[in-house]
């Protein structure tokens, strides 16, 4: 069922636990679910403060759009040293999304543009509806990204892509972000919320080392060189190997009581 239970409300956020995924819906549809400062204390406060028994997060956007990205009516207020600090504090949150206890799922509709990208690419799995779009409008606002953007989106599509959407304003459709890398699943209208939160469910499953060595040691090792990465493989595989969680897992499997590999 996705019909949550308990539900607890922020004022930006709302927040709902299904089982073993936490649910959290950006909840300023009115602004179209805009990033203000608030927003972005919620979420970072949210995923740092995870229940006990919480396995994964989803992450969703209320209303017709998963995220126009920065509140840009608080952007020109702002000096160059408060800039500098605000974007710190979005490196900080999507920092704790990204690196945290557990594995991140994006239901992804409607806009998914400036800073709503930066926050789903922060995520570890994205699920676009088929009706989604994706932008970079920080290059016509006579801005940069300050998210995290240029270190995580070039990582999943390519300099010359984001490049591309930048100076050009290109948009690109839930098709070709599939194509090109920067979500893992394109699903029909209306179906990325059912679809991704079966896939935080499934997540939510993995052993915390796997999550652990997935979330925390997979991103580094493909930063380094490959005699680092082998080396830092090595010592991360016989730490989750020696697991109990593991050790149990195996033993289930050998005792023909675990779930086989089955062609989807
Ligand atoms: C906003 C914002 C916003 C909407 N900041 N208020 N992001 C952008 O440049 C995207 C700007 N937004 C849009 O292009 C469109 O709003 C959407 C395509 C996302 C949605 O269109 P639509 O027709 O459904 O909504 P709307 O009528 O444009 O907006 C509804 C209201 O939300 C309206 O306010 P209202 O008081 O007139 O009702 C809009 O002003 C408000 N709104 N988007 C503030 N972004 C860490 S650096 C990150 C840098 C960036 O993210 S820059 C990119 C910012």
């Amino acid at each position: 069922t996705l019909s949550p239970n308990p539900s607890t409300a922020t004022d930006l956020l709302q927040i709902s636990q299904v089982e073993r995924v936490l649910h959290i819906r950006l909840n300023r549809p009115a602004k179209r679910n805009a990033i203000s400062d608030a927003l972005i204390a919620q979420i970072h406060t949210a995923v740092i403060n995870l229940p006990a028994d919480v396995g994964a997060i989803l992450i969703s956007g209320e209303g017709e759009h998963f995220c126009a990205g920065l509140d840009l009516s608080e952007l020109v207020k702002r000096d160059i040293g408060g800039a500098v600090l605000h974007s710190r504090s979005w490196h900080a949150a999507f920092d704790a999304l990204q690196y945290g206890k557990v594995p991140v799922i994006a239901a992804l509709h409607g806009a998914v543009v400036g800073g709503g990208l930066e926050l789903a690419a922060a995520c570890h799995i994205r699920v676009a509806d088929s009706g989604a779009y994706f932008g970079l409008p920080e290059g016509q606002r006579g801005i940069f990204v300050g998210g995290g953007g240029s270190v995580r989106i070039p990582r999943l599509m390519g300099v010359s892509r984001m490049t591309d959407m930048m100076l050009t304003g290109r948009v690109y459709s839930a098709d070709e972000a599939e194509r090109y890398g920067l979500v893992q699943y394109l699903v029909g209208e209306g179906e990325a919320l059912e679809k991704a939160m079966a896939l935080a469910q499934r997540a939510a499953k993995t052993a915390p080392m796997t999550a652990f060595a997935v979330m925390h040691a997979l991103p580094r090792i493909a930063e380094q060189s490959p005699s680092e990465g082998l080396f830092t493989e090595s010592l991360m595989s016989s730490i989750a190997a020696s697991t109990p969680e593991a050790q149990a897992r195996l033993e289930a499997f050998l005792q023909g009581r675990a779930e086989k590999v089955v062609k989807s």
